[in-house]
């Protein structure tokens, strides 16, 4: 399938907004793996389809998902917000028949990072905040220490993140403390 194709599919399952958001992150997505050379049509299209089942029924996402053959943790099956990284990762395998590991798991991980995140993977995680439709308060930080660094922009966005879970006493993924720790301590 082509990139054009994908956007239909998404324009399909999301409203106008996170149509919106989708496009900018596939942009900003490829602007980030021509200056940090990353395929540039694996970032598109993972940043097209990164929230392809955001706005699907949480009890279609637990479907599409154990039919995958994924058994949630019991903090995953606490968050959902994290249920569309995984549903939207399985999603894209099994109904749109994408085989390329590294654009299944930069959607799997684009909300919590991990540790080891493939360069694909870490400019899909970071698209996601600094798309240009984006306009939370310090956006421009993130956007300048992204353009600097991508592990400065992963530590940045990860803070971020894990400073507004733990304000509003969520419990915090495995994955987002390790890809935290591995971007602080490996220079
Ligand atoms: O889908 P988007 O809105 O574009 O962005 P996203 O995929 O980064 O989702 C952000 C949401 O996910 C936000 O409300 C916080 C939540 N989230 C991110 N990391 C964690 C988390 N929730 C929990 N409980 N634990 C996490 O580690
Ligand atoms: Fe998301
Ligand atoms: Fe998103």
């Amino acid at each position: 399938m082509t990139v054009e194709e994908y956007k239909e599919i998404i324009k399909e399952r999301l409203s106008e907004k996170r149509y919106h958001h989708s496009v900018c992150v596939a942009k900003e997505a490829v602007r980030l793996a021509k200056k940090y050379g990353a395929d540039e049509e694996k970032a598109e299209i993972a940043g097209i389809l990164h929230d392809v089942t955001k706005e699907t029924p949480p009890v279609e996402q637990l479907e599409i998902i154990t039919n995958g053959g994924y058994m949630m943790s019991k903090l995953q099956l606490n968050a959902q917000k994290l249920w569309h990284s995984i549903s939207g990762s399985i999603y894209v395998r099994d109904y749109l028949g994408i085989d390329d590991e590294d654009i299944i798991n930069a959607i799997r991980y684009h909300t919590t990072g991990r540790k080891d995140m493939s360069l694909l993977e870490k400019i899909v995680f970071l698209a996601d905040f600094t798309s240009e439709e984006r306009d939370y308060d310090d956006v421009d930080v993130i956007r300048e220490k992204t353009d600097s660094s991508l592990r400065e922009g992963i530590i940045y966005g990860l803070q971020y993140t894990i400073k507004k879970l733990v304000k509003k006493g969520m419990p915090i993924s495995e994955d987002s403390v390790d890809a935290y720790n591995q971007a602080l301590l490996d220079k």
